[in-house]
């Protein structure tokens, strides 16, 4: 199963796409298929995508700045992992496992290909139970009207690691109807993409394991976390004082070993990075 990770124009997904790619390389090897799904026109970003050997997909969105609502403009990248099943790098694939950028492969994936999630399977988020501010969303699709109920409290479920049944999705045009709510639903939407996949899939959403998505914080991390999230901190973010409280457990452990992946010129970067927040 290909794995594939999404950026827009900001140097530091760049870093964390290589970072990431690096350790799923050293656990699966140097051919395990990959994908940088790209949004912009940068040749810096394109070329290097193309120098780390990762396959490029350049993708115009159709969730973008003309029918998404001003509030999530700035955040317009976080979407592109909404229309993987559109992509025709992935027609072939009836599966794919998404990953944000600011991800360290820790564990052999294997597990992976014995879960078949009947629309996509997310880990929860590591936060309390949620209530919704809205009893439903309504949207339109096609000239008819749906509503979606909000089937909750619940716990969220947390965007970072997705694994989408992309055959499901694209049967019968399913993605273009959740494209239609995610439009219409944009200015009321909390936590943008991972709202709008927590309300409009709901009770459909399979649960992986937290092993999947695993902040460097929880204990078992080290030892078993599969998939090791820097949810909070990345591995630059040794200074701020808003995110002490989550530079602890294995924090530091999982920022070393990212660190080794970076090459000279990428370590002037992050120290470049880690300065600018003292
Ligand atoms: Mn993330």
């Amino acid at each position: 199963m290909k794995v594939a990770f999404c950026l827009d124009d900001k140097p530091q997904y760049l870093l964390l796409l290589k970072g990431a790619v690096r350790s799923l390389r050293a656990v699966h090897g140097p051919d395990a298929p990959c994908l940088a799904v790209y949004g912009g026109d940068n040749p810096e970003v394109i070329n290097a995508i193309e120098a780390e050997n990762i396959t490029l997909a350049r993708h115009r969105p159709l969730l973008n700045r003309e029918n998404m609502a001003p509030c999530t403009h700035r955040v317009m990248g976080a979407f592109l992992k909404l229309e993987l099943a559109l992509l025709p790098e992935l027609a072939d694939d009836d599966y794919v496992l998404y990953c944000d950028t600011d991800v360290f492969f820790n564990r052999p994936l294997d597990g992976l290909k014995e879960i078949y999630p009947p629309y996509l399977g997310m880990a929860r988020e590591q936060t309390a139970i949620f209530y919704p501010e809205h009893e439903s969303f309504t949207y339109v699709h096609k000239g008819l009207e749906y509503t979606v109920p909000m089937p909750f409290p619940i716990w969220t479920y947390n965007s970072g690691v997705v694994l989408f049944n992309l055959k499901r999705l694209r049967s019968r045009g399913y993605i273009y109807s959740f494209l239609d709510f995610c439009r219409q639903v944009s200015d009321r939407i909390g936590n943008f993409d991972q709202s709008m996949l927590n309300y409009f899939f709901g009770k459909k959403i399979t649960k992986l394991s937290p092993l999947y998505n695993c902040p460097p914080y929880m204990q078992e991390s080290k030892d078993h976390g599969i998939i090791v999230h820097f949810h909070g901190p990345k591995p630059w973010d040794i200074n701020k004082p808003l995110w002490k409280d989550l530079r602890i457990g294995h924090f530091n452990h999982f920022r070393q070993r990212w660190l080794e992946l970076m090459r000279p010129d990428e370590l002037e970067l992050v120290q470049e990075l880690e300065a600018l927040q003292k």
